[in-house]
């Protein structure tokens, strides 16, 4: 019998917790072999990552079985089976009766807390540490994703560099097709743009019409896109999706499902990306990328934006390393920014170069310490001998 799996999964806002959880099932499931149920809270979320997801309580996507979840639902029940591990999805809480029955099994299933990620240097020490169970005879063990030896690493299914680095010039080209737009010319700058709708746009896109050089800047449909019309005084989306203005060509795209997202920033340049699987993404696909963090209360996402500009800036050159925070600041509305979002942008344009070796260099690294799902597995082989 395939080792089986349970990963809970409650959606927050946005996509990232279901992307997250989805990318980890998925490859769970399709590489490893092993039995994996996701239970997920909110299907239409999924759905906008698979369009093969349906609302029906139980279904099988890509030899995952997707079983929507609240607490009401009896896990209890004969036909669902303890499995040998649980994964909690960001802290979400299992139902108490499915806990109950954790705790009275013959031999409990092995229970992992699938943190959020972030490079602040305390991940490291709590990675894998066990907590235990306020009431019941249980313990439940930390599991950090990271960018350093000693975590848990990043999601990255085993072809995905394979799949990059086949991804040309042709591919890129049926990218913008499938989009609904001509290939941009060979000489425009192309830039993804997937932030939060509170980003400064505006400056940005001020700077992009008013620069040297031909951007074309994709923005998937979203709530980010009411900035980019408003900036272009249109009342809605044009009928060729293209808002255009001096050198700079915004392209709506399709928000397209997640095993095609990768190709929005293979047929980029540059890529503004967000939460917390974009922001992974975008390292994968060795790209110069800004990154906007998911805003949390008291400014605590400065910290954490902060930590991993200084991990990234390792190894980077001073200059490239300044312009790159100026316009991280900028972009996340960092308290005291020295830059508008727009001259960041212009610094930052000037070391495209250096830090395009950068990214690749950075993604090399990165590969080192091992995929997400891969270290799960191992954790919990070593863990269930
Ligand atoms: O959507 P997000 O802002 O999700 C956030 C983060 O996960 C954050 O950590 C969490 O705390 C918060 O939700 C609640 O950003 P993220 O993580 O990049 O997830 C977006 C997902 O959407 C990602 O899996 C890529 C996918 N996507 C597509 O599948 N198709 C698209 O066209 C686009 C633009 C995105």
């Amino acid at each position: 019998m395939p080792e089986r799996w349970d990963i809970f999964c409650r959606v927050v806002d946005n996509f990232g917790d279901a992307g997250v959880c989805w990318r980890l099932a998925r490859q769970l499931a399709l590489e490893h072999r092993f039995g994996v149920r996701l239970w997920i809270d909110h299907l239409p979320t999924l759905a906008r990552l698979h369009p093969d997801v349906v609302d029906t309580p139980r279904q099988t996507i890509d030899e995952v079985e997707v079983l929507s979840w609240d607490d009401a639902v009896d896990l209890r029940s004969g036909d669902h089976p303890l499995p040998q591990v649980v994964v909690e999805a960001f802290g979400c809480g299992l139902p108490e009766a499915y806990v109950e029955a954790m705790a009275h099994a013959s031999r409990p299933p092995l229970w992992l807390g699938l943190e959020y990620l972030s490079a602040e240097p305390w991940v490291a020490t709590h990675h894998r540490l066990p907590s235990p169970h306020p009431r019941l005879p249980l313990e439940r063990y930390y599991f950090f994703p990271g960018f350093v030896e000693g975590t848990g690493g990043l999601l990255r299914e085993s072809d995905l560099f394979a799949r990059r680095d086949a991804f040309g010039p042709q591919q890129r080209a049926a990218f913008w097709r499938a989009a609904g737009h001509e290939p941009p010319e060979p000489g425009a700058l192309t830039v993804a743009v997937f932030a939060y709708e509170t980003a400064p746009l505006a400056g940005l896109l001020q700077a992009w019409e008013t620069g040297t050089v031909d951007t074309v800047a994709a923005i998937p449909e979203g709530k980010l896109l009411a900035a980019a019309l408003a900036h272009f005084g249109a009342a809605e989306i044009p009928a060729n999706r293209l808002l255009h203005r001096g050198a700079l060509e915004v392209r709506v795209v399709p928000f397209v499902p997640q095993a095609r997202f990768d190709e929005l920033l293979w047929s980029c340049d540059v890529a503004f990306v967000r939460g917390e699987d974009s922001f992974v993404r975008a390292q994968w696909a060795q790209r110069p990328f800004i990154w906007h963090i998911y805003p949390q209360e008291e400014q605590a996402h400065w910290r954490k934006l902060d930590a991993f500009l200084e991990l990234y800036g390792e190894g980077l050159a001073a200059p490239a390393a300044t312009a790159l925070q100026h316009l991280w600041h900028a972009w996340n509305q960092v308290e005291g920014a020295r830059v508008s979002p727009g001259s960041a942008w212009a610094a930052y344009a000037s070391h495209r170069a250096t830090l395009r070796e950068h990214a690749i260099r950075w993604a090399a690294r990165l590969a080192g310490i091992g995929g997400l799902a891969d270290n799960l597995a191992r954790f919990c082989r070593d863990k269930l001998k």
